[in-house]
């Protein structure tokens, strides 16, 4: 049974109709109040006049976190200073951070969004969820922590900082639901092991997302926890989390298309691509108030598909990420993605997706070492054993990413656990 069926379910027909009338909204709203939307759209000599339904949405010009930037703090607010209840802001790696504020209205529609994906994810009222994005001015932990009130469940706001307290809680609250970045909930099961806990821990699900990952790697999650894991989206331009997230039958995320348009483009190009092709997602709000943002790009890669799911859902469907066409790598003119790695060593089972990708000019040459964790007992045994894994990992990754790389292998828990975003590539070109 689904909650929000009025919503999910509606006819193709139906949703556009509905995504129309909230484009036209939108678009009166930015032109009449953004200064910055107006001159931009009087630059290609579009008027409001000339958006009549979702159909138009192409005749609009794209919007970057550039401009954001260059907008700093407030300069893209559609609403009186005095309406904005909320900021966020993240800091990225270079130059300011992007500011983004809401609404009333807009707090209670994202509350609404997380809501609908942790029913999706099987969570109920009834529900204990531990929340362990960091509060603050990330989204994560003020996203998820009204989602899960909104659905009304019981929210531990766990923040991050402290795994073994984080445990203690989820055994003794008996805490069946958890929210964090994936690498940490692998940490987490990591400190279960160690607590000898396992058989005592009552989590059935948990709601992953805020970094990219691997399929083999949501798979290996729930086997090492023995629950049901899904995968959230969400960018903090467009809300925060729960732009999207994927049902029990995990083919793609789903979109919340009454409140987000999706589009497809070629990177290079900037044109639309055909449904199951890969492109860079870019998105258009169709409710927000505080941050209506006008086809963002939001160079995440992926594909869409309009096909109804077997869960009765008919919104459109993302592919898990396939990267981001900024984190791609160019080594020795091969692009290289960082989840091509994860990718292939958990495939091959024999280690754990805890590595590091290290590229270095040597000569004008780059250089590629990845640094892979394995088991203790490789370290115990005979040498001959290590450089045999070694040499097989070394065959794995050439295979999955067309170049070869230097392995070195190293003991558990040697590469820095991250309770935020992981990080997963030291590149020491200086390329930009
Ligand atoms: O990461 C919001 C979020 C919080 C999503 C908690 C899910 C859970 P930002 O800090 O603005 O917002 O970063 C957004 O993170 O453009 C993607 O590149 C990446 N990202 C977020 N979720 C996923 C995911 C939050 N499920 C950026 N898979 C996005 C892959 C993700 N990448």
């Amino acid at each position: 049974m689904i909650w929000n069926e009025a919503k999910e379910c509606m006819s193709r027909d139906e949703m556009a109709a509905l995504q129309s009338a909230r484009l036209v909204k939108t678009v009166n709203r930015v032109y009449h109040n953004v200064e910055f939307y107006r001159k931009k759209m009087q630059k290609v000599g579009i008027e409001p006049g000339d958006i009549k339904g979702i159909e138009d949405i192409t005749k609009l010009p794209y919007t970057t976190k550039a401009d954001l930037r260059d907008n700093y703090p407030f300069g893209l607010f559609a609403v009186p200073k005095s309406e904005i209840v909320r900021v966020h802001a993240s800091s990225g790696t270079t130059g300011k951070a992007t500011v983004v504020g809401y609404t009333r209205r807009d707090i209670d529609i994202w509350a609404e969004c997380v809501a609908r994906i942790l029913y999706m994810a099987g969570l109920r009222r009834e529900d204990i969820i531990q929340v362990a994005y960091g509060y603050g001015l990330f989204t994560g932990g003020l996203g998820l922590h009204y989602g899960a009130e909104n659905l009304g469940a019981t929210v531990v706001p766990m923040s991050t900082g402290n795994t073994k307290k984080l445990i203690t809680m989820m055994l003794d609250f008996e805490a069946t639901g958890i929210a964090c970045t994936p690498s940490y909930l692998l940490h987490i099961a990591e400190t279960i092991k160690e607590m000898g806990v396992r058989d005592q821990i009552k989590l059935k699900t948990a709601v992953c997302g805020a970094e990219p990952w691997t399929e083999q790697m949501r798979l290996q999650i729930e086997e090492e926890l023995g629950i049901n894991a899904h995968d959230i989206y969400g960018l903090s331009e467009i809300m925060g989390p729960g732009v999207a997230a994927d049902c029990e039958f995990h083919k793609g995320l789903h979109v919340h298309e009454d409140h987000f348009f999706p589009e497809i483009i070629a990177p290079d190009t900037l044109e639309p691509v055909a449904p199951g092709e890969v492109g860079e997602l870019v998105f258009t709000t169709l409710t927000k108030e505080g941050l209506p943002m006008i086809r963002y790009r939001t160079k995440d890669l992926t594909s869409i598909t309009y096909d109804k799911c077997e869960c009765g859902r008919t919104t459109a469907r993302i592919s898990r990420f396939k990267g981001r066409s900024d984190d791609m790598l160019v080594i020795r003119g091969v692009n290289v993605f960082p989840s091509q790695v994860e990718a292939a060593l958990l495939e091959m089972g024999e280690t754990t997706p805890h590595y590091m990708m290290i590229v270095d000019r040597v000569n004008n040459l780059d250089t590629l070492e990845i640094k892979v964790e394995v088991e203790e007992k490789f370290f115990t045994d005979e040498i001959k054993q290590l450089e045999q894994l070694s040499k097989k990992i070394g065959h794995v990754i050439h295979q999955a990413l067309g170049i070869q790389a230097k392995i070195t292998l190293v003991e558990p828990k040697s590469i820095e656990r991250s309770m935020g975003k992981a990080v997963h590539v030291i590149d020491n070109r200086n390329l930009v």
